[in-house]
């Protein structure tokens, strides 16, 4: 039986044991509270059992859902990579150049990141990841990165899924050592949708490189440089790989869009180039880079530039992989793809199909098929626990053209536009994002300025408002706190500025900033917040919990009180972690190596007068029960 300690012991209960030894030794009987893990996973199975997950219907319960097949590798660490290698001997900069020197093209996985960040509203757990994590180090060896943080995972991770992003980035080092990982930051945003203070975003980046990122792609919302600046110099000074992303927006084989063209891409990338990054990216966050751009993009930028270029794109309008060629063609450096299962529509293109187009080539990637094969198919079953999170689309639709939604927040729109009861309305809702695009005087649009772009779209569709009644009715109109933000300047200045007439109606009275308001915001302080979360949790808080909190108070200390309650749940299976557990249904549940809890749902009774219900489990044998609030 499963015994807390040896108080649980039943000769212990009874008095049938010599003690005299403690007697002597009374320290041995200062225990630490018991943790109760046991007590605390059976109260989130029986809420979970009464209560159902957050955000899942159960009409979206996917009826089989199957344990993925982990592909069997070599026990051993994997070889590192090529690119680690040189990384570790030469450094950043050392790495920079012999990208350039190589002929093959190389690969950036986004699966663990961007693929499901678009695909599955963000909800890939940690534990998939973990479990696929060595078998993926094996079968990518000679891949350049794996991006898997960063982006929206940080705050999903711990809003839904109830996990530390810190811990997901330390076991995710430990599991893959030796190969580069990678992650989003969203210069001043860090990883959040608004501006924080500088010493916050500093400190966010140092300990970010300190427990395992390699690689850190750094972008503006509006593609402000004077923004990205202070980011790319504080990874530079981590020693670690800074890529300065420039967003692209527009169409610059399209010469009638004057606004995005090439001259544009030019000059914000050489401008990028001399704040010291050691790689440039291409970040077309909505698949709006035709491949016939494609060709024209790299080729100049190639020709400009003496550092790599690294090509993130979307296959939102099936034109990913012919966009991912055709870069190739023109020598981009490294592309991003996600495993077949995990891409395409608003994901990342096919790495399986990229991989083998280039197979044999000049520009060989030096993967194989058959190994991305295997880890493809685990993801295929992986993803169909997932199933409440799909976003609905089942083809590419080449009319992002038009709308340019970004991939990543394609999928978190629509359902945000069916809370709104707006969801019979969704093409107009699509319709009116470019409209206020164009109120905009065309902006790039990707998080946080996507998120503004977004939330007025949802409003004007909401309130029946055209862009003139925007500017005539203005004063009386209460818009989206983002929207106001964005013509603020809280987000940075767009290209052009924006227009007059649209920011005086929109912040009334108001005045806007012109500087980065990183530099307006007041320090963080962390030994305050420091002492304010330890009178409130009765513990003290790490370094990487503080910078946490100081990103996202509410999510943070709703995240704590929540692991407190319930525990650490990263030791479920997803689908009993969504789904719980059925009459009946036995589960082995390791809390830690070597101790595992058998855990099975007996029975549940129904409500008593106060609204609580009772669960009956058998644990390890032994019958336990749980009251839960049912909030029916
Ligand atoms: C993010 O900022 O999370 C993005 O993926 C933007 O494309
Ligand atoms: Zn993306």
């Amino acid at each position: 039986p499963f015994l807390e300690n040896m108080v649980d012991h039943e000769r212990f209960r009874k008095g049938d044991l010599d003690t005299g030894f403690i007697d002597d030794h009374p320290e041995l009987m200062q225990f630490k509270p018991k943790r109760n893990r046991a007590n605390k996973l059976l109260r989130y199975l029986g809420d979970l059992r009464v209560n159902g997950a957050e955000g899942i219907q159960v009409s979206d319960i996917p009826a089989r859902i199957e344990t993925p097949i982990i592909p069997t590798v070599p026990k051993e660490t994997a070889a590192v990579s090529p690119a680690y290698a040189v990384f570790a001997e030469k450094g950043a900069e050392g790495l920079s150049k012999w990208l350039l020197e190589q002929k093959q093209l190389f690969i950036t996985d986004t699966t663990m990141r961007d693929a499901h960040q678009s695909l599955l509203a963000t909800r890939v757990r940690g534990n998939d990841m973990f479990n696929i994590a060595h078998a993926t180090t094996h079968l990518m060896n000679k891949a350049f990165s794996f991006e898997m943080w960063g982006g929206a995972t940080f705050d999903v991770s711990m809003r839904f899924l109830h996990e530390s992003p810190w811990e997901r980035l330390r076991r995710l080092r430990r599991l893959m050592p030796g190969h580069l990982l990678q992650m989003l930051i969203r210069s001043g945003n860090a990883v959040g949708y608004t501006n924080y203070p500088d010493n916050v975003v500093h400190k966010f980046i140092q300990h970010s490189a300190a427990q395992g990122v390699d690689v850190f792609r750094i972008f503006d919302c509006l593609n402000w440089v004077e923004s990205m600046k202070p980011s790319i110099e504080a990874v530079a000074a981590t020693g670690k790989i800074a890529e300065a992303a420039v967003c692209y927006t527009g169409d610059i084989s399209d010469n009638r869009r004057v606004k995005f063209n090439l001259d544009y891409y030019i000059k914000r990338a050489k401008e990028l180039e001399a704040c010291g990054c050691h790689i440039l990216a291409i970040k077309d966050m909505a698949g709006l880079l035709k491949p016939r751009a494609a060709t024209i993009l790299v080729d100049a930028l190639k020709n400009a530039l003496q550092i790599p270029v690294h090509l993130h794109t979307h296959d939102t309008s099936g034109n990913g992989v012919a966009t991912l060629l055709r870069a190739a063609e023109a020598g981009v450096d490294i592309v991003d793809a996600a495993l077949s299962s995990m891409s395409g529509m608003t994901s990342q293109p096919s790495l399986n199909a990229l991989v083998t187009a280039m197979d044999g080539g000049p520009r060989d990637t030096g993967l194989a098929n058959r190994d991305l094969q295997q880890l493809a198919d685990y993801w295929e079953t992986a993803r169909v626990a997932y199933a409440p999170f799909e976003c609905g689309l089942k083809a590419g639709t080449a009319e992002v053209y038009r709308h340019e939604i970004p991939g990543g927040q394609y999928s978190n729109l629509r359902p945000q536009a069916i809370s709104l009861g707006l969801g019979h309305r969704w093409n107009e809702i699509k319709d009116m994002y470019r409209v206020v695009n164009d109120m905009l005087g065309q902006v790039i649009k990707v998080t946080p300025s996507s998120k503004a772009v977004g939330d007025m779209a949802l409003f004007m569709v909401q309130n029946d408002l055209t862009p003139e009644l925007v500017i005539q009715r203005g004063k009386d109109l209460a818009f989206p706190q983002s929207f106001v933000n964005l013509m603020k300047g809280m987000m940075g200045q767009p290209d052009g500025g924006f227009p007059a007439d649209l920011q005086k109606a929109v912040i009334k009275d108001e005045s806007a900033i012109t500087v980065r308001p990183g530099q307006l915001l007041e320090d963080f302080d962390f030994e305050a917040a420091a002492a304010k979360l330890e009178k409130r949790f009765g513990r003290t808080f790490s370094d990487e919990e503080l910078v946490t909190y100081a990103l996202y108070p509410q999510v943070f200390v709703d995240f704590v009180t929540f692991v407190n309650e319930y525990g650490d749940l990263s030791v479920l299976d997803t689908p009993t972690f969504f789904y719980g557990l059925g009459l009946d249904e036995e589960k082995a549940i390791e809390i830690e190596p070597g101790k595992t809890l058998i855990v099975k749902l007996l029975a549940f009774g129904e409500p008593h007068e106060n609204g609580r219900r009772e669960l009956f489990f058998e644990l390890n044998g032994r019958a336990r029960n749980v009251m839960v609030f049912d909030k029916s």
